[in-house]
Protein backbone atom coordinates (compact mmCIF):
# COMPACT_ATOMS: atom_id res chain seq x y z
CA UNK A 1 0.00 0.00 0.00
CA UNK A 2 1.59 3.00 -1.18
CA UNK A 3 1.08 5.35 1.75
CA UNK A 4 1.90 8.90 -0.31
CA UNK A 5 -1.07 8.74 -1.82
CA UNK A 6 -3.70 8.41 1.11
CA UNK A 7 -4.62 10.93 3.03
CA UNK A 8 -4.65 10.05 6.63
CA UNK A 9 -7.43 10.17 8.56
CA UNK A 10 -8.80 12.77 10.61
CA UNK A 11 -8.59 10.60 13.81
CA UNK A 12 -10.02 13.69 15.85
CA UNK A 13 -13.63 13.76 13.35
CA UNK A 14 -13.56 10.30 13.83
CA UNK A 15 -13.54 9.74 17.59
CA UNK A 16 -16.66 12.34 17.76
CA UNK A 17 -18.53 9.94 15.98
CA UNK A 18 -17.27 7.19 18.86
CA UNK A 19 -18.51 8.43 22.18
CA UNK A 20 -17.89 5.70 24.40
CA UNK A 21 -14.03 6.66 23.44
CA UNK A 22 -14.85 9.88 26.03
CA UNK A 23 -15.48 7.60 29.20
CA UNK A 24 -12.81 7.52 31.98
CA UNK A 25 -12.25 5.43 34.77
CA UNK A 26 -10.62 6.77 37.88
CA UNK A 27 -10.12 9.99 36.09
CA UNK A 28 -8.18 8.10 33.23
CA UNK A 29 -9.68 8.39 29.75
CA UNK A 30 -10.10 5.28 28.20
CA UNK A 31 -6.94 3.75 25.72
CA UNK A 32 -9.41 0.57 23.80
CA UNK A 33 -6.68 -1.42 22.55
CA UNK A 34 -8.83 -4.22 22.30
CA UNK A 35 -10.18 -3.60 18.70
CA UNK A 36 -9.30 -7.27 17.37
CA UNK A 37 -11.85 -8.70 20.39
CA UNK A 38 -14.39 -6.30 19.15
CA UNK A 39 -14.44 -2.61 17.66
CA UNK A 40 -16.56 0.10 19.19
CA UNK A 41 -19.93 1.77 16.86
CA UNK A 42 -20.04 4.94 15.37
CA UNK A 43 -23.23 7.02 16.07
CA UNK A 44 -24.41 5.77 12.42
CA UNK A 45 -24.69 2.34 13.60
CA UNK A 46 -26.30 2.99 16.47
CA UNK A 47 -28.47 5.67 14.99
CA UNK A 48 -29.34 3.56 12.27
CA UNK A 49 -30.87 0.50 14.71
CA UNK A 50 -32.41 2.92 16.55
CA UNK A 51 -34.41 4.05 13.62
CA UNK A 52 -35.07 0.49 12.84
CA UNK A 53 -37.22 -0.35 15.98
CA UNK A 54 -38.28 3.11 16.30
CA UNK A 55 -40.26 3.27 12.38
CA UNK A 56 -39.68 -0.30 11.18
CA UNK A 57 -39.46 -3.26 13.47
CA UNK A 58 -41.62 -5.68 12.46
CA UNK A 59 -40.70 -9.67 10.79
CA UNK A 60 -39.85 -9.83 7.39
CA UNK A 61 -40.41 -12.32 4.13
CA UNK A 62 -44.02 -13.00 5.57
CA UNK A 63 -45.38 -10.03 6.30
CA UNK A 64 -48.08 -8.53 3.62
CA UNK A 65 -48.08 -5.18 5.94
CA UNK A 66 -46.54 -1.81 5.75
CA UNK A 67 -43.76 -2.60 8.48
CA UNK A 68 -43.22 -6.37 7.27
CA UNK A 69 -42.25 -5.07 4.04
CA UNK A 70 -40.15 -2.32 4.71
CA UNK A 71 -38.58 -4.47 7.63
CA UNK A 72 -38.07 -7.36 4.90
CA UNK A 73 -36.60 -4.42 1.64
CA UNK A 74 -34.03 -3.70 4.21
CA UNK A 75 -33.35 -7.17 5.33
CA UNK A 76 -32.94 -8.75 2.44
CA UNK A 77 -31.26 -5.45 0.63
CA UNK A 78 -27.99 -6.03 3.27
CA UNK A 79 -27.14 -9.10 1.52
CA UNK A 80 -26.80 -7.47 -1.92
CA UNK A 81 -25.18 -4.72 0.24
CA UNK A 82 -22.43 -7.08 1.78
CA UNK A 83 -22.34 -8.74 -1.29
CA UNK A 84 -20.86 -5.77 -3.18
CA UNK A 85 -18.77 -4.62 -0.50
CA UNK A 86 -16.82 -7.98 -0.52
CA UNK A 87 -17.12 -8.38 -4.49
CA UNK A 88 -19.34 -10.86 -4.77
CA UNK A 89 -20.75 -10.61 -8.27
CA UNK A 90 -23.75 -13.38 -7.14
CA UNK A 91 -25.13 -10.68 -5.34
CA UNK A 92 -27.57 -12.01 -2.29
CA UNK A 93 -27.66 -15.54 -3.40
CA UNK A 94 -23.73 -16.01 -1.75
CA UNK A 95 -24.59 -14.25 1.59
CA UNK A 96 -25.59 -16.16 3.78
CA UNK A 97 -26.01 -13.71 7.66
CA UNK A 98 -25.31 -16.18 10.35
CA UNK A 99 -24.49 -15.01 14.08
CA UNK A 100 -20.53 -14.54 13.91
CA UNK A 101 -17.71 -16.08 12.37
CA UNK A 102 -17.67 -18.78 14.29
CA UNK A 103 -21.33 -19.68 13.13
CA UNK A 104 -20.29 -19.32 9.82
CA UNK A 105 -17.29 -21.94 10.33
CA UNK A 106 -20.07 -24.41 12.04
CA UNK A 107 -22.34 -24.20 8.94
CA UNK A 108 -20.12 -25.62 6.56
CA UNK A 109 -18.59 -28.05 8.90
CA UNK A 110 -21.96 -29.62 9.52
CA UNK A 111 -23.45 -29.08 6.06
CA UNK A 112 -20.41 -29.46 3.79
CA UNK A 113 -18.10 -31.25 5.87
CA UNK A 114 -20.50 -34.14 7.65
CA UNK A 115 -22.01 -34.76 4.02
CA UNK A 116 -18.78 -34.60 1.84
CA UNK A 117 -16.03 -36.06 4.17
CA UNK A 118 -15.10 -39.53 4.90
CA UNK A 119 -12.44 -41.63 6.12
CA UNK A 120 -8.75 -40.62 3.67
CA UNK A 121 -10.03 -37.29 2.95
CA UNK A 122 -7.89 -34.61 4.72
CA UNK A 123 -8.85 -31.35 5.81
CA UNK A 124 -5.44 -29.03 6.01
CA UNK A 125 -5.44 -25.89 8.16
CA UNK A 126 -2.91 -23.90 9.65
CA UNK A 127 -1.23 -23.64 13.15
CA UNK A 128 -2.80 -19.87 13.13
CA UNK A 129 -5.92 -20.90 13.08
CA UNK A 130 -8.80 -19.21 15.81
CA UNK A 131 -10.31 -22.28 17.68
CA UNK A 132 -13.19 -20.96 15.61
CA UNK A 133 -12.12 -22.96 12.55
CA UNK A 134 -9.91 -25.64 14.58
CA UNK A 135 -12.46 -26.92 16.90
CA UNK A 136 -14.78 -27.24 14.15
CA UNK A 137 -12.80 -29.12 11.63
CA UNK A 138 -10.79 -31.16 14.10
CA UNK A 139 -14.59 -32.35 15.48
CA UNK A 140 -16.14 -32.49 12.06
CA UNK A 141 -12.86 -34.75 11.43
CA UNK A 142 -13.83 -36.73 14.42
CA UNK A 143 -17.25 -37.67 13.31
CA UNK A 144 -16.30 -38.07 9.73
CA UNK A 145 -12.87 -40.08 10.09
CA UNK A 146 -11.16 -37.25 7.55
CA UNK A 147 -7.12 -36.31 9.23
CA UNK A 148 -6.85 -33.20 9.65
CA UNK A 149 -3.44 -31.40 8.93
CA UNK A 150 -1.45 -27.88 10.18
CA UNK A 151 0.63 -25.95 8.00
CA UNK A 152 3.67 -25.01 10.11
CA UNK A 153 3.81 -21.39 11.20
CA UNK A 154 7.66 -20.58 10.65
CA UNK A 155 9.82 -18.52 13.68
CA UNK A 156 8.89 -15.37 11.78
CA UNK A 157 5.85 -15.87 11.93
CA UNK A 158 4.52 -16.17 8.89
CA UNK A 159 2.98 -19.91 6.93
CA UNK A 160 5.32 -21.84 5.56
CA UNK A 161 4.06 -22.32 1.88
CA UNK A 162 6.82 -25.14 0.98
CA UNK A 163 5.19 -27.29 3.78
CA UNK A 164 1.72 -26.10 2.43
CA UNK A 165 2.32 -27.15 -1.00
CA UNK A 166 3.59 -31.00 0.87
CA UNK A 167 0.23 -31.04 2.56
CA UNK A 168 -2.22 -30.09 0.46
CA UNK A 169 -2.66 -33.25 -1.90
CA UNK A 170 -5.28 -35.23 -3.75
CA UNK A 171 -6.54 -36.08 -0.55
CA UNK A 172 -7.10 -32.93 0.55
CA UNK A 173 -10.80 -32.05 0.57
CA UNK A 174 -10.65 -28.53 2.26
CA UNK A 175 -7.95 -25.98 3.72
CA UNK A 176 -9.32 -23.71 5.67
CA UNK A 177 -7.23 -20.55 6.71
CA UNK A 178 -7.09 -17.41 8.24
CA UNK A 179 -6.62 -14.19 6.47
CA UNK A 180 -5.12 -11.88 8.86
CA UNK A 181 -4.09 -13.83 12.19
CA UNK A 182 -5.50 -12.68 15.47
CA UNK A 183 -2.54 -13.09 17.63
CA UNK A 184 0.57 -12.82 15.14
CA UNK A 185 -1.11 -10.18 13.24
CA UNK A 186 0.24 -12.08 9.99
CA UNK A 187 -1.80 -11.07 6.50
CA UNK A 188 -1.19 -14.45 4.77
CA UNK A 189 -1.00 -15.11 1.38
CA UNK A 190 -4.56 -16.57 1.08
CA UNK A 191 -5.03 -16.48 -3.16
CA UNK A 192 -1.83 -18.58 -3.25
CA UNK A 193 -3.33 -20.55 -0.78
CA UNK A 194 -6.45 -21.09 -2.57
CA UNK A 195 -4.50 -21.99 -5.62
CA UNK A 196 -2.69 -24.34 -4.43
CA UNK A 197 -6.46 -25.93 -2.38
CA UNK A 198 -8.06 -25.52 -6.44
CA UNK A 199 -4.74 -27.19 -8.04
CA UNK A 200 -5.87 -30.37 -5.85
CA UNK A 201 -9.30 -29.82 -6.65
CA UNK A 202 -9.85 -29.31 -2.99
CA UNK A 203 -12.28 -26.27 -1.55
CA UNK A 204 -10.82 -23.09 0.36
CA UNK A 205 -12.65 -21.39 3.78
CA UNK A 206 -10.92 -18.25 4.55
CA UNK A 207 -11.79 -16.96 8.18
CA UNK A 208 -11.85 -13.15 7.16
CA UNK A 209 -12.79 -11.64 10.70
CA UNK A 210 -9.49 -9.71 10.95
CA UNK A 211 -9.32 -8.81 7.70
CA UNK A 212 -12.62 -7.33 6.37
CA UNK A 213 -12.38 -4.73 8.90
CA UNK A 214 -9.20 -3.52 8.46
CA UNK A 215 -8.46 -3.80 4.55
CA UNK A 216 -10.15 -4.08 0.95
CA UNK A 217 -11.07 -7.51 0.87
CA UNK A 218 -12.23 -9.02 -2.58
CA UNK A 219 -13.32 -12.97 -2.42
CA UNK A 220 -13.85 -13.16 -5.92
CA UNK A 221 -10.10 -11.89 -6.53
CA UNK A 222 -9.05 -14.31 -3.62
CA UNK A 223 -11.34 -16.86 -5.13
CA UNK A 224 -12.32 -18.55 -1.93
CA UNK A 225 -15.15 -20.99 -1.84
CA UNK A 226 -16.24 -19.25 1.47
CA UNK A 227 -15.45 -16.66 2.75
CA UNK A 228 -16.39 -15.88 6.88
CA UNK A 229 -16.70 -12.30 9.05
CA UNK A 230 -18.36 -10.44 12.09
CA UNK A 231 -20.46 -7.41 12.46
CA UNK A 232 -18.09 -6.37 15.64
CA UNK A 233 -15.22 -6.21 14.38
CA UNK A 234 -16.03 -3.90 11.84
CA UNK A 235 -17.73 -0.91 13.47
CA UNK A 236 -21.08 -2.84 13.18
CA UNK A 237 -23.49 -4.91 15.71
CA UNK A 238 -22.72 -7.87 17.88
CA UNK A 239 -25.48 -11.07 16.48
CA UNK A 240 -24.64 -10.56 13.22
CA UNK A 241 -21.69 -12.36 10.60
CA UNK A 242 -21.53 -13.54 6.97
CA UNK A 243 -20.80 -16.25 5.29
CA UNK A 244 -19.89 -15.63 1.90
CA UNK A 245 -20.00 -19.29 -0.30
CA UNK A 246 -19.89 -19.52 -3.94
CA UNK A 247 -23.27 -19.67 -5.21
CA UNK A 248 -23.03 -23.22 -6.98
CA UNK A 249 -21.12 -24.94 -3.90
CA UNK A 250 -24.13 -22.90 -1.66
CA UNK A 251 -26.82 -24.37 -3.98
CA UNK A 252 -25.34 -28.04 -3.85
CA UNK A 253 -25.21 -28.03 0.32
CA UNK A 254 -27.88 -29.31 3.14
CA UNK A 255 -29.09 -27.27 5.39
CA UNK A 256 -28.30 -27.48 8.62
CA UNK A 257 -30.62 -25.33 10.72
CA UNK A 258 -33.88 -26.21 10.19
CA UNK A 259 -37.57 -24.45 10.61
CA UNK A 260 -39.49 -21.48 9.68
CA UNK A 261 -38.48 -19.75 6.24
CA UNK A 262 -35.70 -21.56 5.32
CA UNK A 263 -38.66 -24.13 3.08
CA UNK A 264 -40.81 -23.88 0.07
CA UNK A 265 -43.40 -26.69 0.60
CA UNK A 266 -43.75 -29.10 3.72
CA UNK A 267 -46.02 -31.82 4.16
CA UNK A 268 -46.28 -34.08 7.05
CA UNK A 269 -43.75 -36.17 5.25
CA UNK A 270 -40.76 -34.06 3.78
CA UNK A 271 -39.75 -30.74 3.26
CA UNK A 272 -38.06 -28.70 0.78
CA UNK A 273 -36.15 -25.75 0.44
CA UNK A 274 -36.38 -21.87 -0.13
CA UNK A 275 -33.41 -20.78 -2.48
CA UNK A 276 -30.46 -19.41 -1.41
CA UNK A 277 -29.48 -17.70 0.68
CA UNK A 278 -32.87 -18.23 2.69
CA UNK A 279 -32.33 -21.70 2.94
CA UNK A 280 -29.46 -21.25 5.52
CA UNK A 281 -31.36 -18.84 7.52
CA UNK A 282 -33.92 -20.45 9.91
CA UNK A 283 -36.15 -18.68 12.03
CA UNK A 284 -36.16 -15.25 12.39
CA UNK A 285 -33.12 -13.76 11.37
CA UNK A 286 -31.31 -10.62 12.73
CA UNK A 287 -32.71 -8.06 11.42
CA UNK A 288 -32.18 -4.72 13.15
CA UNK A 289 -28.28 -6.25 13.31
CA UNK A 290 -28.30 -6.80 9.21
CA UNK A 291 -29.67 -2.82 9.38
CA UNK A 292 -26.67 -1.89 11.89
CA UNK A 293 -24.29 -4.13 9.41
CA UNK A 294 -24.85 -1.63 6.44
CA UNK A 295 -24.43 1.62 8.65
CA UNK A 296 -21.13 0.06 9.23
CA UNK A 297 -20.28 -0.81 5.78
CA UNK A 298 -21.42 2.65 4.49
CA UNK A 299 -19.08 4.00 7.30
CA UNK A 300 -16.46 2.14 6.81
CA UNK A 301 -16.37 2.87 2.87
CA UNK A 302 -17.00 6.54 3.46
CA UNK A 303 -13.39 6.66 5.31
CA UNK A 304 -12.11 4.17 2.94
CA UNK A 305 -11.19 0.60 2.94
CA UNK A 306 -7.55 1.83 1.59
CA UNK A 307 -7.01 4.24 4.11
CA UNK A 308 -7.92 2.46 7.20
CA UNK A 309 -5.33 -0.41 6.09
CA UNK A 310 -2.64 2.33 5.96
CA UNK A 311 -4.04 3.94 9.37
CA UNK A 312 -3.61 0.03 10.75
CA UNK A 313 -0.44 -0.40 9.19
CA UNK A 314 1.00 2.72 10.95
CA UNK A 315 -0.25 1.97 14.36
CA UNK A 316 1.12 -1.59 14.09
CA UNK A 317 4.18 -0.33 12.81
CA UNK A 318 4.36 2.33 15.45
CA UNK A 319 3.68 -0.12 18.64
CA UNK A 320 5.33 -2.72 16.96
CA UNK A 321 8.76 -0.46 17.54
CA UNK A 322 7.80 1.20 21.07
CA UNK A 323 7.60 -2.72 22.14
CA UNK A 324 10.68 -3.67 20.33
CA UNK A 325 12.62 -0.68 22.18
CA UNK A 326 12.40 -2.39 25.58
CA UNK A 327 14.68 -5.16 26.31
CA UNK A 328 12.48 -7.39 28.01
CA UNK A 329 9.70 -7.32 26.09
CA UNK A 330 9.22 -10.36 23.59
CA UNK A 331 6.36 -10.23 20.34
CA UNK A 332 4.91 -12.18 18.43
CA UNK A 333 4.64 -12.14 14.78
CA UNK A 334 6.52 -10.75 11.32
CA UNK A 335 8.19 -7.45 11.18
CA UNK A 336 6.00 -4.31 10.61
CA UNK A 337 5.21 -4.40 6.78
CA UNK A 338 2.53 -4.97 4.48
CA UNK A 339 1.91 -8.45 5.57
CA UNK A 340 1.23 -7.22 9.21
CA UNK A 341 -2.42 -6.30 10.42
CA UNK A 342 -3.28 -4.07 12.77
CA UNK A 343 -2.26 -5.89 16.09
CA UNK A 344 0.66 -6.56 18.22
CA UNK A 345 1.38 -9.82 21.05
CA UNK A 346 3.80 -9.30 23.57
CA UNK A 347 5.04 -10.61 26.66
CA UNK A 348 6.91 -8.61 29.22
CA UNK A 349 9.37 -11.09 30.60
CA UNK A 350 8.18 -11.70 34.46
CA UNK A 351 4.92 -9.92 34.61
CA UNK A 352 2.16 -12.88 33.67
CA UNK A 353 0.18 -11.29 30.64
CA UNK A 354 -2.99 -10.69 32.98
CA UNK A 355 -1.09 -8.67 35.78
CA UNK A 356 0.03 -6.58 32.77
CA UNK A 357 -3.13 -6.15 31.68
CA UNK A 358 -4.17 -5.36 35.24
CA UNK A 359 -2.07 -2.97 35.57
CA UNK A 360 -2.65 -1.70 32.21
CA UNK A 361 -6.61 -1.38 33.33
CA UNK A 362 -5.26 0.44 36.52
CA UNK A 363 -4.83 3.04 33.52
CA UNK A 364 -7.67 3.05 31.57
CA UNK A 365 -5.56 1.20 28.91
CA UNK A 366 -7.89 -2.07 27.34
CA UNK A 367 -5.44 -5.05 26.02
CA UNK A 368 -6.55 -8.54 26.17
CA UNK A 369 -4.44 -10.99 27.89
CA UNK A 370 -4.84 -14.47 27.20
CA UNK A 371 -4.47 -17.48 24.34
CA UNK A 372 -6.93 -15.29 22.13
CA UNK A 373 -8.51 -18.33 21.39
CA UNK A 374 -5.03 -19.42 19.30
CA UNK A 375 -4.37 -22.11 22.36
CA UNK A 376 -2.38 -24.76 20.21
CA UNK A 377 -0.21 -21.81 18.49
CA UNK A 378 0.55 -20.21 22.01
CA UNK A 379 1.81 -23.98 22.87
CA UNK A 380 4.18 -23.54 19.94
CA UNK A 381 5.34 -20.56 20.68
CA UNK A 382 5.87 -21.66 24.12
CA UNK A 383 3.84 -19.41 26.34
CA UNK A 384 0.28 -20.10 27.89
CA UNK A 385 -1.20 -16.78 27.34
CA UNK A 386 0.33 -12.89 25.34
CA UNK A 387 -1.02 -9.57 25.84
CA UNK A 388 -2.36 -7.97 22.68
CA UNK A 389 -2.92 -4.13 21.11
CA UNK A 390 -5.14 -4.12 18.47
CA UNK A 391 -5.96 -0.77 16.62
CA UNK A 392 -8.95 0.82 15.07
CA UNK A 393 -9.67 3.60 12.95
CA UNK A 394 -10.10 6.15 16.34
CA UNK A 395 -6.61 4.88 17.56
CA UNK A 396 -3.67 7.68 17.79
CA UNK A 397 0.14 7.03 18.52
CA UNK A 398 -0.32 8.85 22.13
CA UNK A 399 -2.63 5.96 22.84
CA UNK A 400 0.23 3.75 22.50
CA UNK A 401 2.72 6.41 24.03
CA UNK A 402 0.23 5.34 27.07
CA UNK A 403 0.39 1.63 26.58
CA UNK A 404 4.19 1.59 26.88
CA UNK A 405 4.06 4.01 29.97
CA UNK A 406 1.87 1.26 31.93
CA UNK A 407 4.45 -1.22 30.71
CA UNK A 408 6.69 0.58 32.48
CA UNK A 409 4.74 0.92 35.72
CA UNK A 410 4.65 -2.84 35.52
CA UNK A 411 7.99 -3.63 34.92
CA UNK A 412 8.51 -1.44 38.44
CA UNK A 413 5.55 -2.93 40.24
CA UNK A 414 7.07 -6.56 39.93
CA UNK A 415 10.51 -5.59 39.85
N1 LIG B 1 -11.59 -15.97 13.49
C1 LIG B 1 -10.68 -15.06 13.88
C2 LIG B 1 -9.43 -14.88 13.09
C3 LIG B 1 -10.95 -14.27 15.01
O1 LIG B 1 -10.07 -13.36 15.39
C4 LIG B 1 -12.16 -14.47 15.72
C5 LIG B 1 -12.45 -13.73 16.99
C6 LIG B 1 -13.05 -15.43 15.25
C7 LIG B 1 -12.73 -16.17 14.15
C8 LIG B 1 -14.35 -15.67 15.91
O2 LIG B 1 -15.17 -14.55 15.76
P1 LIG B 1 -16.58 -14.52 16.48
O3 LIG B 1 -17.15 -13.21 16.06
O4 LIG B 1 -17.32 -15.68 15.98
O5 LIG B 1 -16.30 -14.60 17.94
N2 LIG B 1 -11.34 -13.31 17.70
C9 LIG B 1 -11.35 -12.81 18.95
C10 LIG B 1 -10.19 -12.37 19.56
O6 LIG B 1 -9.09 -12.37 19.02
N3 LIG B 1 -10.49 -11.95 20.80
O7 LIG B 1 -11.79 -12.12 21.01
C11 LIG B 1 -12.34 -12.66 19.85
Amino acid sequence: MSQQNLESLDVGAIREEFPILQREFSGEQLVYLDNAATTQTPDSVVDAMSDYYREYNANVHRGIHHLSQEASIAYEEAHDRVAEFIGASGGREEIVFTKNTTEAENLVGYSWGLNELGPGDEVVLTEMEHHASLVTWQQIGKRTGADVKYIRVTEDGRLDMDHARELITDDTAMVSAVHVSNTLGTVNPVSELVDIAHDRDALAFIDGAQAVPNRPVDVEAIDADFYAFSGHKMAGPTGIGVLYGKEEILESMQPYLYGGDMITKVTFEESTWNELPWKFEAGTPQIAEAVGLVAAIDYLEEIGMERIEAHEEEMARYAYEQLDAEPDVEIYGPEPGSDRGGLVSFNLESVHAHDLASIMNDHAVAIRAGDHCTQPLHDKLGVAASARASFYVYNTKEEIDKLVDAIDDARQLFA
